[in-house]
């Protein structure tokens, strides 16, 4: 019986394997009419993260906080690379309406 709650508890309570290891991520993200998909991306502190952006409208993307800027349009993906060092929330933005087009989340790893 002590054996089964303890083999229980252990199962429970046991660490995440992935919690804390760096991945690669590459994501899709996609614009149309100025509404991006996913609107949010989440990511985790250390990450390698490849965002591929495409969209129906020329656009002066712009991560901030890590201050990536890619131009992206029709018959023109972006590629966003880098390392999730920062955490917190960071707006997307596109920079020649000043528009906010999503949010990437760095959770702490
Ligand atoms: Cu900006």
């Amino acid at each position: 019986m002590i054996a089964l709650i303890l083999g229980g508890l252990f199962f429970l309570l046991r660490p995440d394997p992935q919690a804390g290891v760096p991945r690669d991520r590459t994501i899709a993200v996609s614009l149309e009419g100025g509404e991006m998909r996913p609107a949010e991306i989440s990511v985790n502190e250390g990450d390698r993260v490849t965002l591929r952006v495409s969209s129906d409208e020329p656009m002066e993307l712009h991560l901030h906080g890590y201050d990536v800027e890619q131009v992206v349009g029709p018959g023109q993906k972006a590629r966003l690379r880098f390392r999730a060092d920062l955490t917190g929330r960071f707006e997307i933005e596109d920079h020649e309406s000043e528009w906010e087009l999503g949010v990437l989340q760095v959770r702490p790893g």
